[in-house]
């Protein structure tokens, strides 16, 4: 970035969040200023009409995890704002995803390399469960009531301008109801609710019995799945393998299925930390699951799509380390 940067006041106190952004017209016009000779003043009125950055926010999230930030920005002005650029030296990469559910009901996140538009006159929310800025493996821990130093940039027809933003990290507002289906999901909620405890916590902390997980009907109720961690109990830390057993409705073992894994945490917007992978059939309708790895104590979900002969179906495991 070979634009000067701005750096507006920084916003007084942690309720008081509302950034003001110099609009490119500002930038500009002070750049022209410069060329035309008269010096620009030193510190030129914010235009009533700048995009506005508010309610900025960091999940917390340990060391080596991942974590995301969201924000509302909203474009006054008349001409369509893209949020192009976006970095922070407490992760080894910055990325915009959008958390999306496919045709199965599962949730995966995409990369939206291009941004994020913001239409004249609208306003863009980054929230959990959908629009986030990802940060990908944590330089350091981000406890609650750390403020990190996010470098934004925007741009429009006429051209870009950065800036930086102090982004709080705190637990948030919470998910809302459409982010997770099932009645266990509800029950998680409850939970969920808690987790203002978690700045006490230790984020390690996280743990499950390796039996604590039900067999599951998968969601066309095509197969019967066990999923069972090698380790115990499941905690967060070490990559582990699982061995999942699929059943047909009978109760008869299935062989020779393919099976996708997928998963992470709803809650947070991120998927695993590693890339568990179904490496081997086992016989008697066993498969090792291998390269699970927990990176943080919360809710987890995995998802299993299963394809048999003309048979295909997905099971999803959702539970929490503790
Ligand atoms: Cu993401």
């Amino acid at each position: 970035m070979s634009m000067p940067r701005r750096h507006p006041p920084r916003p007084s106190g942690a309720r008081s969040r509302l950034l003001r952004i110099w609009t490119l017209a500002v930038v500009l016009w002070t750049v022209t200023g410069c060329a035309l000779g008269p010096q620009p003043p030193a510190t030129p009125t914010i235009p009533a009409d700048a995009p506005i950055f508010s309610d900025q926010w960091a999940r917390p999230a340990p060391a080596g995890g991942n974590s995301a930030i969201y924000l509302t920005l909203h474009n006054p002005t008349e001409r369509t704002v893209r949020l192009v650029a976006a970095s922070t030296q407490v992760a080894q990469a910055t990325e915009f995803h959008e958390t999306v559910k496919d045709a199965n009901g599962v949730m995966r996140m995409e990369p939206r390399a291009q941004g994020f538009t913001v239409a004249p006159g609208a306003t863009l929310e980054l929230a959990p469960g959908g629009k986030h800025i990802m940060l990908l493996n944590l330089q350091q821990p981000l406890e609650v009531g750390q403020v990190l130093s996010l470098t934004v940039t925007l741009e429009d027809d006429r051209g870009q301008v950065t800036t930086e933003l102090s982004v709080p990290v705190q637990e948030g507002p919470g998910m809302e109801m459409g982010d997770m289906e099932g009645q266990g999901a509800m029950e998680e909620m409850g939970d969920m609710g808690e987790m203002g405890d978690m700045g006490e916590m230790e984020m390690s902390a996280g743990a499950m019995p390796a039996d604590a997980l039900e067999p599951q009907l998968s969601a066309a109720g095509l197969f019967r799945v066990t999923a069972r961690p090698q380790i115990d109990p499941v905690t967060v830390g070490p990559i582990h393998s699982w061995i999942v057993h699929v059943e047909g409705q009978d109760g008869t073992p299935v062989t020779g299925a393919r099976i996708q894994v997928s998963g992470g945490m709803p809650a947070h917007d991120h998927g695993f930390p590693t890339v568990p992978r179904v490496t081997q059939e086992l016989g008697n309708g066993d498969y090792l699951l291998e390269g699970v790895k927990f990176s943080m104590a919360g809710v987890w979900v995995l998802t299993l799509e299963i394809a048999a002969g003309e048979l295909q179906d997905t099971v999803t495991f959702q539970f929490e380390l503790k």
